[in-house]
């Protein structure tokens, strides 16, 4: 077939020269090495034409692991005689023994799809047999942690091993990156697409514990069905915890059966007037198992005693201030709202609804935001999230909340925003020994528009493109003791977020460039490699239908 440049720019036609000589030296690469190995296992079929087509090889993973190399020889083909096999061993609990073979479930159900091929699933069969083996193997170094595994692919089969089933499903979004891009296809992919694993030695564990994202459902109300979409994306950067916004001015999204009219009121709109909506307990528990199946933990949060509008409307003997109540409120303005700082009946209140979103969550997690009250004293404020706090703590949850919450003695804290003096206070709050959740909002901030003139999110902490998203590190944004940072968060607030499809635009590309800044060891980031890397991953999302930003600053392939 001749190669057309024909049409392009010559900046353009020179790259396209440059990737074509590239690729040649590649493939011939490839060939040399694979017919050194001569080793055609059951899947390696004969020769060197079964080296691998496609340049998947270890340096492609999103999040960057932890080592990688890729091996010689052809790698491993899925052919109709791959299985995915679990071996637990005989001192492993039946519970994680199932949790396996779920797991095991999950992969074949996604290599099938799109592959056509039978893919069975051989419980306690042997792992090192020809297929994929999922092997749980406690005898692994402890520093694999929970999260850690150790993926090895040759020419006779894939072998995933970790300590823990978590550690298991985080090998298989691994795998899933080193298949070719039409994987993640819904449907069956043409004909003659090889399905082949590169040769590779992983080793991978997580730099931070806490690895979030936050999606808004409170501004625009989104289903539990586009929620799941949401998790689906995060499970592929091996983010692990989904933080749900579930109230604010405009909306409450949780059914709370002894306050009916935080429903029947309070979640009747949205921003711009549209319907809006909320999570029967059923819908909930559906959303917590749905992430839960993905290793995310769900962190629900109530934003108290601000950002309480909703609340307001639906029980006005909660407010104290007897301010006027916009009510439905569509607009985007913040700080105008809080529940009255004192009383029995508030107290009541948040007792109730923190009752009863804790026995909803199976988390350590409760989120109580605390962030952007502006018409209570300090002292009203800090009296107020005390006793809220104790609350959480009192249904056998850990309150997390904004870094305004810091000089109220919450536990965990999310950083935003330091102005004013709150880096001050996060930092005292940390030597006290509170833990750190990065998010500072002129980095992490998925709502920010990538560039001014970009039609949705909005600009007050800056524009955020891929490079900008990706180049910071968690533990320098402020000076805080060591170990006190135990993660990062990327939140998306949908104030000019309405559907699935813009979700995507704001996610995709900096979710991967945020995960792999939560999972990957610091000497591994460099933006020059990441966004080689981050342009492959286009096509997995064309392939899935997912939505993405093809920014200038990611050297996307074309089309
Ligand atoms: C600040 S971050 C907020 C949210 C807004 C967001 C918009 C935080 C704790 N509060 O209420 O939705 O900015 O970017």
């Amino acid at each position: 077939m001749p190669i057309r440049t024909a049409g392009l720019s010559a900046r353009a036609r020179g790259v396209f020269v440059l990737a074509a000589v590239l690729l040649l030296a590649a493939v011939g690469f490839g060939v040399q090495r694979a017919a050194g190995g001569g080793d055609a296992g059951p899947g390696g079929g004969a020769g060197p034409a079964a080296a691998p087509a496609g340049p998947r090889t270890a340096d492609r993973i999103v999040p960057a692991p932890l080592s990688a190399t890729t091996g010689s020889g052809p790698g491993y083909r899925l052919t109709a005689r791959t299985a995915v096999r679990t071996a637990t061993g005989p001192d492993a609990p039946a519970q994680q023994a199932q949790e396996v073979r779920r797991i095991a479930g999950q992969l074949a159900e996604a290599l099938r799809r799109p592959t056509g091929l039978p893919v069975e699933v051989v419980a306690d069969g042997d792992a090192a047999a020809d297929g994929i083996g999922l092997l749980l193997d406690p005898a692994l170094p402890a520093e694999t942690g929970a999260e850690g595994y150790r993926l090895t692919s040759d020419a006779t089969g894939v072998r995933i091993s970790a300590r823990t089933p978590e550690g298991l499903y985080r090998g298989t979004q691994t795998l899933r990156q080193l298949l070719p891009p039409q994987i993640e296809g819904p449907a069956k992919a043409a004909d003659g697409t090889e399905w082949t694993v590169a040769p590779v030695t992983v080793e991978d564990r997580p730099r931070y514990a806490y690895r979030g994202a936050m999606l808004d459902v409170a501004r625009h109300f989104f289903t539990p069905a586009e929620v799941k979409g949401f998790i689906d994306r995060l499970a592929l950067y091996k983010v692990n915890h989904l933080h749900l916004h579930l109230t604010d001015d405009q909306g409450w999204r949780i059914e709370i059966p002894s306050r009916p009219e935080l429903t029947r009121v309070g979640a009747v709109s949205e921003v711009d007037g549209t319907p809006g909506g909320f999570y029967t307990a059923a819908d909930y528990q559906e959303i917590v198992r749905y992430a839960q199946e993905r290793y995310l933990t769900v962190v629900p949060e109530i934003d108290l005693p601000g950002h309480s509008n909703a609340v307001l409307a639906s029980y006005p003997e909660l407010d104290c201030t007897r301010s006027a109540r916009p009510w439905p409120y569509t607009g985007i303005e913040v700080g105008f709202s809080t529940l009255c700082p004192t009383g029995d009946a508030v107290f009541a209140f948040t007792r109730e609804v923190i009752a009863e979103v804790a026995r909803l969550t199976p988390g350590p997690y409760l989120h109580i935001g605390g962030d952007e009250v502006k018409t209570i004293s300090s002292a009203e404020y800090a009296g107020f999230v005390q006793q809220v706090n104790a609350q959480v703590l009192a249904a056998g949850k850990t309150p997390v909340g904004w870094n305004q919450a810091a000089p109220a003695g919450v536990g965990v804290l999310q950083y935003w925003d330091g102005r004013g003096g709150r880096d001050v206070e996060l930092g005292q709050a940390a030597e006290r020994g509170a833990k750190v959740i990065m998010s500072p909002s002129g980095r992490s901030y998925l709502d920010m528009k990538y560039e001014k003139s970009y039609p949705l999110g909005l600009v007050w902490a800056g524009t955020i493109d891929a490079r900008h998203a990706y180049t910071w590190d968690p533990d320098n944004v402020l000076k805080l003791p060591a170990g006190s940072v135990i993660g990062i968060e990327a939140p998306l607030w949908t104030e000019t977020l309405d559907t699935p499809y813009e979700l995507d635009l704001m996610l995709l590309p900096r979710l991967p460039a945020l995960a792999e800044l939560g999972w990957s060891p610091k000497a591994a980031l460099d933006w020059d490699g990441f966004k080689r890397r981050l342009a492959e991953e286009g096509a997995r999302w064309d392939a899935a239908g997912y939505a993405y930003e093809r920014r200038p600053e990611v050297p996307w392939p074309a089309r």
